[in-house]
């Protein structure tokens, strides 16, 4: 019996058309689909083909570049630029915002092409994660800085799993899956499960001695109640928690052994993974804090690459460690 699901590109078209939009935004998409779909190949070939080790040099945060961040990095600013929809776009992987059709864009993108990269030399799941935010006619434009509060849109893609996760703003948080012919289909509506029954909680458990003594506590106090989950790549652990529920945390090291390697503000970049999770999340119903307990998407960018640590997950395990990192003061 043959089955058709509905792709994503009926889906989204769908949606324009309800809410009287233009094809800009799919345009968009269709070019952040091709982008995908060829990581996805390039991906599942790689062990093959000689593509999952390191590239020789290091990129912007100073870590060393593997060729499929190479790869992926060229593949997404050949078809952002080809959709001639993208005014500028924020790559993990370059210094400067990369100009595109300043003229008649219509969108910033920022992106992650290769996330949870200590996963790719074993060819197991990593994320090509991305937040859009829209041009601004009515102020002065600054988009390469937008809080995530701003984006339109912003979603992952589990490589090389096929599952590909899009929140809309004020529309919700969807699911797909690759099927066979590579297209996106079969939509489900992502809304974080209210019992504590599934949840889980998903961090670096190497590094809970370097926490604050707050959010070491919590942990403490916490960790027994949920199962516990970490595959090392946040769009894979989130991709988890979005289905359970639960908390992913990626708090700030303020007190490890070797005072080099504290990493104050966090790891985790805030463009285009803190921001990009925290808006996914919200649109599933949950939320996202900072290490002072600030909403994530209400953070404004003073740089491109700036990193924040992150608490995500379900509101009321996000409301919880939010009061407790209110209270203890904890700075930015
Ligand atoms: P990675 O550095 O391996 O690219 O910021 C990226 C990220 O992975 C996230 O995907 C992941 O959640 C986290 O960092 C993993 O960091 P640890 O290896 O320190 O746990």
């Amino acid at each position: 019996m043959l089955q058709f699901e509905q792709t994503f590109m009926d889906f989204l078209l769908e949606h324009q058309e309800r809410h009287n939009r233009t094809y800009h935004f799919l345009i968009l998409m269709n070019s952040i689909l091709n982008a995908a779909k060829r990581i996805q190949h390039y991906y599942l070939t790689g062990a093959l083909r000689g593509n999952l080790g390191l590239a020789g040099s290091t990129n912007v945060q100073k870590e060393e570049t593997l060729h499929m961040d190479v790869i992926a990095n060229d593949v997404v600013k050949h078809y952002l630029r080809a959709s001639g929809r993208v005014i500028h776009a924020v790559s993990e992987e370059e210094e400067e915002p990369i100009p595109m059709n300043a003229d008649e864009g219509r969108y910033f993108v920022y992106y992650d092409p290769i996330d949870g990269s200590s996963n790719v030399p074993h060819n197991l799941p990593i994320g090509f994660l991305f937040g859009v935010a829209k041009r601004d006619l009515g102020r002065p434009e600054n988009g390469h800085l937008r809080a995530g509060r701003d984006y339109i849109a912003a979603g992952m893609f589990v490589i090389p799993t096929g599952a590909f996760t899009l929140a809309l703003r004020n529309a919700g948080c969807w699911r797909f899956h690759i099927d066979e012919v590579m297209n996106y289909v079969k939509p489900t509506r992502m809304i974080l499960p209210e019992s504590r029954k599934t949840w889980e909680l998903s961090f670096n458990s190497a590094n809970r001695d370097t926490f604050a003594s707050a959010v070491r506590t919590w942990v403490a106090e916490n960790e027994n109640s949920y199962a516990f989950r970490y595959m090392g790549s946040l769009a894979g652990d989130f991709h988890r928690i979005l289905t359970n529920g639960g908390l992913f945390l990626y708090p700030a090291i303020v007190n490890h052994p070797d005072p080099s390697k504290n990493r104050p503000k966090g790891k985790l970049r805030l463009m285009y993974e803190a921001a990009v999770a925290a808006f996914m999340c919200c649109e599933a119903g949950g939320d996202a804090v900072d290490e002072s307990g600030i909403p994530i998407l209400d953070i404004r960018p003073e740089t491109p690459h700036q990193r924040t640590a992150l608490f995500l997950g379900s509101k009321q395990l996000v409301d919880e460690i939010a009061a407790v990192l209110k209270k203890s003061g904890i700075p930015a």
